[in-house]
């Protein structure tokens, strides 16, 4: 079985608790990904698209109640409920480990269970981690061996040093959203799904570990995981500066992560290169500069929306190996989503199953989308074009920025700059999205979402922010900290910046800041650039759009405060008294 001895032992047990027919060690070979996707498509799991238009590509539905994350039953297991902090679901670790056995009890009988021993990050690089899954779930082993490097290299290693690694255990049991638990036990490193098949749910390297336990671990070791992208940006002298990005979900992670120059800046000679699109894991290394990998090895982005022109890289990507879910299934064995590329096909199955056509109405007069919104596609990160040749690298990237953003219609600027490094970690403590009229209740309405970690902090939010003022004072000199939105509107509800790859025209201030190339001027909230900072050629902007971008309304953002201390309020004394100071201090400087 094993010569790893915690590994062998815990094996048995949950062996002894689920009762699989069989047990089956993932190597992570072609023959054994053949093998599995075989026995798929006989019990009707995935389906085989098109092998000529989309090779090494799948079709995949989950239930239709079981499509998305469910917060509401994801849990912090922890002795003190203190340690969850006030955000977390929290429930103690004995009552969540009798609630969780009792579900997966026996569940695994007439199934295999399946061990998939799996790296975040380089195999053997000191940034990363090992977990090891277990899952009745072929779909979930076909996932984990794009998102993550697995098999028997990672046994390999594990049993060579018996070093640690992540329990994590999922079953599926009857996908029962009454009988749902996500838990998540960092005293014990472990993790523990049951009744799901939502990527999210159960691909447990990613937001359970790479996240939740991984933040625990960070905060215990001294460095970061968080939510953010990773991208290079080549500039024409060939020097690349590597940021990092957070952003709430349905931002733009992913297109920025990949985005096309524009034609200036094309011509001018900058790139993109694609680290990550979704997790970063940072440390000070020897030089007291932040360098950063990604743990993951592929994407697991969202379709609709995703189409040639908002990510001609994501679609270049997707053209093979691909495991499409919940979007919809052509009649020639391709796939659709709603905002896709064109033409939007005459008919094809929806991603609950029943035939669909454009325009179908359901029995409240609604319209049937072909694609569930939250669709996903899971793809190899080597697929995208522009993927950075440092994903192997041991020590990852340099990071020069952080960049925070948020979806505001109104208040952020296009873009400013943290005056300190505690500023940044105010400005990141401090992010909101705006919900809009069209996608989710009252326009207008600010959800908090500190440094786009509030589902993914696996403990007190409070410490989070502390830590994070702490590393600060140890690096030499921390990256530089920004805030951008893509976001804001002028009076008539039109967005007053294009956004997409015209983004990078704000990235090039940030990257020549960084390197001291670039002015800036100090406002109210931090550096803002002149006009002339920002290069724009090529692009048609009203010549009002600019003032607009980087107006700092006084009366929005004497709003925006009490906000503020409503949120940190909620916080309770565990909050920082740093960031109550850059409360006062921004608070004076607007008075
Ligand atoms: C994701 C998310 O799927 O943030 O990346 O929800
Ligand atoms: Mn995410």
């Amino acid at each position: 079985m094993t010569k790893h001895k915690k590994l062998k032992q815990w094996i048995s047990e949950c062996a002894k608790l689920c009762q699989p027919d069989k047990i089956v060690w993932c190597d992570g070979s072609q023959e054994e990904r053949k093998r599995l996707e075989k026995e798929a498509f006989k019990i009707n799991e995935i389906v085989k698209l098109d092998q000529k238009k989309l090779p090494g590509s799948v079709y995949h539905r989950t239930a239709q109640n079981d499509v998305a994350r469910t917060e509401k039953l994801t849990y912090i297991c922890t002795k003190n409920k203190r340690d969850a902090g006030p955000i977390n679901n929290w429930m103690l670790p004995k009552e969540g480990y009798r609630r969780a056995y009792n579900i997966i009890r026996g569940s695994m009988k007439g199934r295999t269970m399946y061990v998939i021993p799996f790296s975040m990050g380089p195999i053997g690089s000191p940034f990363s981690k090992i977990g090891v899954e277990l899952t009745d779930s072929i779909y979930v082993v076909l996932n984990m061996r794009i998102m993550t490097r697995m098999g028997k290299a990672v046994l390999d290693h594990l049993e060579k040093n018996q070093g640690e690694f992540t329990k994590c255990l999922h079953g599926k049991v009857d996908i029962d959203i009454n009988n749902r638990l996500i838990l998540h036990f960092p005293e014990d490193n472990t993790i523990i799904s049951v009744n799901s098949g939502y990527g999210g749910n159960v691909l447990l390297g990613k937001k359970c570990l790479a996240l939740r336990i991984a933040s625990c671990q960070a905060r215990d070791e001294g460095w970061l995981a968080e939510h953010m992208l990773i991208m290079g940006i080549e500039d024409p002298t060939g020097y690349i500066t590597y940021i990092a990005a957070a952003f709430p979900s349905a931002c733009g992670k992913t297109n920025l992560a990949m985005l096309v120059p524009p034609k200036g800046l094309r011509k001018k000679g900058y790139r993109i290169w694609t680290v990550g699109d979704d997790i970063a894991w940072m440390k000070i290394d020897s030089d007291g500069k932040l360098w950063a990998i990604n743990p993951e090895n592929g994407l697991f982005g969202v379709g609709p929306g995703t189409n040639s022109k908002t990510n001609p890289n994501m679609m270049a990507a997707l053209k093979q190996d691909t495991i499409f879910t919940n979007v919809l299934l052509k009649p020639d064995k391709t796939v659709w989503w709603e905002d896709g590329d064109p033409p939007i096909p005459k008919r094809g199955i929806d991603w609950k199953g029943y035939p669909w056509k454009p325009g179908v109405l359901d029995e409240n007069g609604k319209v049937i989308t072909g694609a569930h919104p939250n669709a996903r596609f899971t793809v190899p990160i080597q697929n995208v074009p522009t993927v950075t040749n440092r994903l192997e690298h041991h020590h990852g990237v340099p990071i020069s920025a952080i960049i925070f953003g948020g979806r505001r219609a109104a208040l952020a600027p296009l873009v400013y700059e943290a005056l300190t490094w505690q500023h940044g970690v105010f400005m990141g403590a401090t992010m909101a999205s705006e919900r809009t009229a069209a996608q989710f209740g009252k326009q207008g309405e600010v959800r908090h979402d500190p440094m786009a970690m509030r589902p993914f902090c696996g403990y007190n939010m409070g410490d989070y922010l502390k830590h994070w003022v702490n590393l600060g004072k140890k690096m030499t000199p921390p990256p530089r900290i920004f805030h951008v939105n893509w976001f804001r509107k002028d009076q008539n509800g039109n967005f007053l910046w294009p956004g997409f790859g015209d983004n990078l025209r704000v990235l090039e201030w940030v990257v020549r800041r960084c390197r001291g190339q670039a002015d800036a001027r100090k406002s109210l909230i931090g550096f803002v650039p002149h006009d002339y900072d920002l290069d724009l050629t090529g692009i048609k902007l009203p010549k009002n759009n600019l003032k607009q971008l980087f107006s700092v309304n006084k009366k929005d953002w004497a709003q925006e405060l009490n906000g503020i201390k409503e949120f940190f309020s909620s916080l309770g004394k565990d909050l920082p008294q740093e960031m109550w100071s850059e409360y006062n201090l921004l608070k004076k400087r607007l008075d």
